[in-house]
């Protein structure tokens, strides 16, 4: 089946050839977006509640109120990472977008109404209109409640718990099938779309994308070099060591595109870098979902990348707003291969840009998945560290010779 990377390059060719006519393939790439935002809600919100359902709630306690708010942080600092980086090197100014493309901003909350909100008053409105941050809220708190319904002591709500968890799984299984033949499509949907910008604009797209993809590498780098060290320093982590300790799940992660594939790999390089196996079975699992510090770098980029393309200008409040639109997609993204653009969708949608822009980095997402992968899985392996060090003389810790 056609590879996206191959879309890409027909895609090019074609525009070139085409040029303004190149409109004739623009719907192979609007049908692209359209299942692109039809699986967005659905795979949300059935692969958090999975996540959440991946601990135990009589152990996840001390610990889940370590690595959660290590999560939120260091995702929301990606996303700010992501956002200064794009300033810096402008990976769409020179580019516009083809006539076809819509762009309507509509008005957006507040930084602290966008907190608010995030607890829907209609649960139903907010999945109707596709409130990311108030499926991602909603999401978390059903699948709490059935993990403590899977942990009760009593025989009834255990069994509603496993039979409503099954469901839900199953559910999962169902989205994660229709996304792979979504992106089974999807080349065909980057010829179209990557046709109609070629053709109405020159080789300007190769050029911006080139940006995108140098911004996302150089970003990625600088949170295993400069981030993440700083984080691990402050809790007494070897650094050096401890990289030694883990780049085999950091190679698999980049050649894989999956955190969720390179789990067994995370696991097993978490108790060489000396991670206690309680901290590293409960944390790793649902990081591999929740805690995407690539990805989130990903939308900071992408957000400068569109209002750029747009001629849009975003406050500091708006950018405020969008870290947290960001950090919030960012956890609700899957860790399966592709599942960026899904979120990229998300944040665009919420920040008013146009989606056409997420496909159009469709095209080269083969080759920026994979570092975004990287920086989520060495940031899942950094938070089981820290959190162990923390855990060091706990009288439930297993306390691991570091190996
Ligand atoms: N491929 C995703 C992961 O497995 C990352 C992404 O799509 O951005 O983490």
């Amino acid at each position: 089946m056609l590879k996206m990377t191959t879309g890409f390059v027909l895609g090019i060719v074609l525009g070139l050839i085409l040029g303004p006519s190149s409109d004739i393939l623009a719907p192979l790439g609007k049908l692209f977006l359209n299942l692109l935002k039809m699986i967005v809600i659905p795979l949300v919100a059935l692969a958090l509640m999975v996540a959440v359902n991946h601990s135990n709630p009589r152990e996840l306690g001390r610990i889940g109120l370590k690595i959660f708010p290590f999560y939120i942080f260091a995702t929301g600092v990606s996303v700010v990472l992501g956002i200064f980086l794009a300033k810096w090197t402008h990976p769409g100014v020179g580019l516009s977008l083809p006539s076809n493309a819509q762009v309507v901003v509509p008005e957006k909350p507040s930084f602290m109404d966008t907190l608010i909100n995030m607890v829907p008053s209609n649960v139903f409105s907010a999945l109707s209109k596709g409130d990311i941050l108030a499926v991602v809220f909603v999401s978390i708190v059903v699948g709490l409640a059935i993990l403590f319904l899977r942990h009760s002591s009593n025989d009834r709500e255990r069994e509603m718990g496993e039979l409503i968890f099954r469901i839900v799984d199953a559910a999962n299984e169902v989205v994660t099938k229709i996304l792979n033949g979504i992106l089974q499509y999807a080349p065909l949907g980057v010829v179209g779309i990557t046709a109609n910008t070629v053709g109405n604009q020159g080789m300007d797209l190769v050029i911006a994308l080139s940006k995108f993809i140098g911004t996302s590498y150089i970003g990625v780098i600088l949170l295993i070099i400069v981030v993440y060290p700083i984080m691990m320093k402050v809790f007494g982590v070897q650094v050096l060591k401890f990289y030694r300790d883990v780049k085999e799940a950091m190679f698999t992660s980049f050649v894989t595109s999956s955190s969720l594939g390179t789990l067994p790999i995370t696991l097993k390089c978490a108790e060489k870098a000396g991670i206690g196996e309680r901290v590293a079975r409960l944390t790793l699992p649902i990081g591999a979902t929740v805690n995407m510090n690539g990805t989130a770098l990903r939308f900071g980029v992408a957000v400068i990348f569109a209002a750029e393309i747009t001629g849009l200008h975003f406050s500091v409040g708006d950018l405020a707003t969008i870290v947290i639109i960001g950090t919030m997609a960012a956890v609700g993204t899957a860790g399966v291969p592709g599942a960026g653009l899904i979120g990229m969708s998300i944040v665009f949608t919420q920040a008013g840009l146009p989606i056409e822009i997420v496909a159009l980095t469709a095209g080269i997402n083969i080759l920026v998945d994979m570092v975004f992968t990287l920086g989520n899985v060495t940031g899942d392996l950094v938070g089981a560290k820290i959190v162990d060090q923390t855990e060091k003389g706990h009288p439930d810790h297993d306390n691991v010779e570091n190996t």
